[in-house]
């Protein structure tokens, strides 16, 4: 398993993302401090310097593990489940172009907000069937260009569509696509989960990505999660994949970076 960080260039006060800057500074940081991997998270994909990243990467033996895509929902307001087919369409090409980089940096691409909120539960149908839609023309993308998606449970709090384990590999087995994997976050799953445990085991074979904070959204270890038992089951289960830091910058920055190192470091 190996261990990247959020970064972005610009985030919000109470978004989870640990490094807020320069791509190249923080690439460089969160290198320094022992991580394998960088998680970046970026509005509009065109304004990344492709080249910049990949050459900051290869100096300093880190990689892109996968690009987080939630601020064209928070930003930008594009979904899956939008009322608007207009929006609908711009929030696949939002994607397609997320791929696009995804691609030329060898990540992943996250699909978390962006699949948006069922707006009225008794036409369920409706709006899965929108999300269906969507995420079908980006499975063909993906597939084309090789790059693989992963679909994030998120807790009921932030969407009431898709909010666990079980529910995400009932909708992958409804898209029918390799390239699309189940993606958990343990503050999420705190929320959701009967048992984390049990649920790591349920995702195994669909799982294509990991998030951890604690049960505070801080880094691991400021909170009450039990991220021993956790990465035991991720290693019970064969994951090989990436786990990605996404916790708020708190006390610092770096202090949340170099804690939750440590801290996760010490079970693997
Ligand atoms: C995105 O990865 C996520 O976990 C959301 O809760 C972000 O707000
Ligand atoms: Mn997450």
């Amino acid at each position: 398993m190996k261990i990247s960080l959020a970064i972005a260039k610009e985030a919000g006060k109470n978004a989870p993302i640990v490094l807020r800057g320069s791509y190249t500074e923080n690439i460089k940081k969160a290198a320094k401090m022992g991580y394998d991997a960088v998680e970046i998270h970026v509005n509009d994909p065109k304004t990344l310097d492709i080249h910049e990243i990949q050459k900051t990467c290869e100096e300093n033996n880190i990689t892109v593990s996968t690009i987080g895509t939630g601020m064209g929902y928070t930003v930008d307001g594009l979904s899956f489940t939008d009322q608007d087919s207009v929006v609908r369409q711009k929030a696949v090409e939002r994607i397609f172009e997320h791929i696009q980089v995804a691609k030329e940096l060898n990540a992943k691409v996250i699909v978390g907000s962006m699949r948006g909120k069922v707006p009225n539960t008794s036409e369920y149908d409706k709006y899965e069937g929108y999300a269906l839609d969507c995420f079908k023309a980006v499975m063909e993308n993906a597939e084309k260009q090789g790059v693989i998606i992963t679909l994030e449970a998120i807790n009921r709090y932030e969407t009431n569509f898709i909010n666990n384990v079980y529910e995400g590999i009932r909708f992958i087995e409804k898209v029918g696509s390799e390239y699309l994997k189940l993606h958990i976050d343990t503050f999420h799953m705190n929320i959701e989960e009967k048992d984390l445990t049990e649920s790591i085991k349920l995702a195994r074979a669909a799982l294509g990505h990991v998030h951890f904070a604690d049960s505070n959204r801080w880094y691991p270890g400021a909170g009450h999660l039990d991220f021993e038992a956790i990465i035991s089951e991720l290693k019970e289960i064969n994951y090989s994949g990436v786990i990605a830091f996404e916790c708020l910058p708190l006390p610092t920055q770096e202090e949340a970076a170099l804690k939750g190192f440590e801290h996760v470091k010490q079970y693997m």
